[in-house]
């Protein structure tokens, strides 16, 4: 196969788009890709501070470059979930990145800064460790960029993650969730902007993309990641796409350029009319939220 744009030879291909490409084709068809989801969605502009989920796995280590390599001013925020030796492995791997681009890397470390870990919350809650994990970051990401002036977070959810998360959604025909799930959440009162650059490209360019530039990232997968629903969904969505190249790109696509704002009205409202945290301040429909009686919950029982 043939680079398409330069005939030489392909050291990649995407069956999506029936196309090879020559390394330094396939890294700018990957910022073109990116460049292109920023300015359709308005997600940040030249002067804006973005603060970029970093988890030392292929998809956040290729988001950061790809900020950087367009010139963004992107600093990367990695939260330490206590996962045992995967925490520290993938940890090595942002801290490694950040020293080689120069970038600043902050850090949040739930057992040193809030006094629990993931593994400790899902016992102490029986709830599964990505339900904890998940209202962890959305929580942390969300009150450090408030609380250092970033004017929006960035997150690596690929093509891939968000083509599995839709599928869930509309086997039960989550109504709220289709409404927020979008590659851009607006700010509202006590929430940043939220934007996921990647959403036009896979996983496997994700991991192509890495590997040509010589990004080393954490290769395993969570080990608490077992049961994880969207595993299932990625895998049939793979199955089909193998019978149909271009389906899994055509059901995000046509979802978000068609269907969304079907649904974005109804889950908008309940942004509204939302309280306070009376422990961090952070906006609630009850007394204390989410993220303070999970970690309450947690420190007690660890
Ligand atoms: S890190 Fe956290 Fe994932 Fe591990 S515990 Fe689940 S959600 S699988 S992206
Ligand atoms: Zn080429
Ligand atoms: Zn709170």
């Amino acid at each position: 196969m043939k680079c398409r744009v330069c005939r030489a030879p392909a050291v990649v291909d995407v069956r999506r788009h029936n196309a090879g490409f020559c390394r330094d084709h396939f890294v700018r068809h990957c910022e073109e890709q990116v460049r292109r989801a920023v300015h359709d969605h308005h997600m940040f502009g030249p002067g804006d501070r973005v603060l970029v989920a970093v988890s030392g796995g292929k998809d956040s280590l290729a988001l950061w470059d790809l900020l950087l390599g367009l010139g963004h001013h992107a600093e990367g925020l990695y939260l330490g979930l206590g996962i045992g030796g995967y925490s520290d492995e993938s940890y090595g791997h942002a801290a490694a990145f950040a020293r080689r681009r120069d970038a600043t890397l902050h850090t949040v470390d739930l057992a040193a800064d809030h006094g629990y870990t993931i593994p400790g919350a899902a016992a102490a809650t029986r709830r599964s460790p990505c339900g904890a994990c998940g209202l962890s970051k959305r929580h942390l990401f969300n009150s450090y960029a408030l609380d250092h002036g970033f004017d929006v977070v960035a997150t690596g959810h690929n093509l891939d993650d968000e083509a599995a998360v839709l599928l869930g959604n509309v086997l039960r025909w989550e109504e709220g969730y289709l409404g927020r799930q979008h590659p851009v959440l607006p700010a509202s009162p006590g929430f940043v902007k939220k934007v996921k650059p990647l959403y036009r490209l896979g996983e496997r360019e994700m991991a192509a993309y890495c590997v040509l530039q010589g990004i080393d990232y954490q290769v395993e997968e969570c080990p608490m990641a077992a049961g994880n629903r969207h595993l299932g969904y990625k895998e049939l969505l793979n199955d089909l796409e193998l019978r149909s190249p271009g389906s899994k790109a055509a059901f995000l696509f046509g979802f978000v350029e068609r269907a969304h704002a079907r649904f974005a009205e109804d889950a908008a409202g309940q942004r509204d009319n939302l309280g306070t945290c009376r422990e961090c301040g952070a906006p609630t429909p009850g007394e204390v939220c989410a993220f303070c009686r999970l970690r309450e919950r947690a420190r007690i029982a660890g």
